[in-house]
């Protein structure tokens, strides 16, 4: 018996900044809606699905960031898209602002969750790779400012079994680090899903559009690859406010192929099956890491966080 999952990768096109709640929700219900029509068991949506890509504006008024943040999921705007997962017995992934208070103490971070079709909540994630700056930076052509809004990431990488398998999340930038998908790949995941908003053109220089979606897919398929595991990158994309983001979404199977992918920079849905038994073959050969990781050799990846030049003096 297989264990093949219908994936519907659900971009999104791009957000204003005008856009509310209940107007970005309707279009995520019309991607289930149509996802279901596909036959989806389920659905994967972008990081900070529900507004705009809103780091990108310096803010200095706490209330003001706040509007950007859900203090509760579900709430009164978010609870359809639980109920549309009931409805149509399909699971989603979602990536929002989280305002939380913990202990007494409020945190805010750049989350996702994993809701099975039942549409209870199985697993959350908090973005652990934050890019970007705290400070207002006029040397950028525009602002990055995750590392002002948000705190990093205090869950880890666990994964979780839904749908027969083991499933992982992770966060846009968190995919361009093997660690991200390695710590996932020594628990056996079997499908990671993931969300970005990546825009076309780096702040920092000239670097060309192409090059920058070709280092989305690079990582995405190299994680899928070297770990064996499906991986499903959705993008937010389109012409926010005047700001580019790039789509390319795409389903990517365990061999490093990509097996559905986004056309366009608009509401999408790019569909595959996913037979998660296809990621025995590179567990259990050149990936079957019990045999084959040599983790005496591997020490500095944990102890050390920057480069350390070598001495060079003899
Ligand atoms: N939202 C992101 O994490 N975006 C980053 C930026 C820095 C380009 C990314 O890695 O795609």
């Amino acid at each position: 018996m297989t264990r093949t999952i219908t994936v519907g990768a659900a971009q999104l096109g791009p957000i204003q900044k005008a856009e509310d709640r209940v107007s970005v929700v309707n279009r995520l219900l019309a991607l289930m809606e149509k996802a279901h029509a596909r036959g989806c068991q389920l659905i994967v949506f972008p990081e900070l699905a529900l507004t705009t890509f809103f780091p990108r504006y310096y803010m200095e008024d706490q209330a003001e960031v706040d509007e950007w943040f859900e203090t509760s999921i579900p709430s009164n705007s978010t609870q359809p898209l639980f109920d549309a997962a009931q409805r149509y017995g399909m699971g989603f992934h979602l990536g929002y602002a989280e305002k939380v208070k913990e202990e007494g103490i409020t945190h805010r971070y750049n989350t996702a969750i994993l809701v099975e079709q039942s549409g209870n909540v199985v697993g959350k994630y908090r973005k652990i790779h934050l890019p970007g700056h705290v400070e207002f930076d006029s040397d950028r052509a525009f602002q990055h400012l995750e590392k002002r809004y948000f705190e990093i990431g205090n869950l880890g990488f666990p994964v979780w079994k839904m749908f027969d398998g083991l499933f992982g999340m992770c966060i846009c930038n968190d995919r361009r680090w093997p660690e991200t998908f390695r710590v996932m790949g020594l628990q056996g995941v079997e499908m990671v899903v993931l969300g970005y908003n990546t825009p076309t053109v780096n702040s920092q220089s000239d670097e060309a559009p192409h090059v920058r979606a070709f280092h989305n897919l690079l990582s995405m398929q190299a994680g899928a690859y070297q770990n064996s595991t499906w991986v499903i990158g959705v993008a937010k994309a389109g012409n926010e406010d005047g700001h580019e983001l790039m789509g390319g979404s795409a389903i990517i199977a365990p061999s490093g192929e990509v097996a559905a992918q986004c056309v366009t920079l608009e509401d999408e849905l790019a569909v595959a099956d996913c037979n998660l038994d296809q990621c025995h073959f590179g567990k259990q050969t050149v990936f079957d890491f019990a045999r084959h990781r040599r983790i005496e050799h591997y020490g500095l990846i944990t102890e050390q966080t920057g480069v350390v030049l070598p001495d060079m003096e003899h």
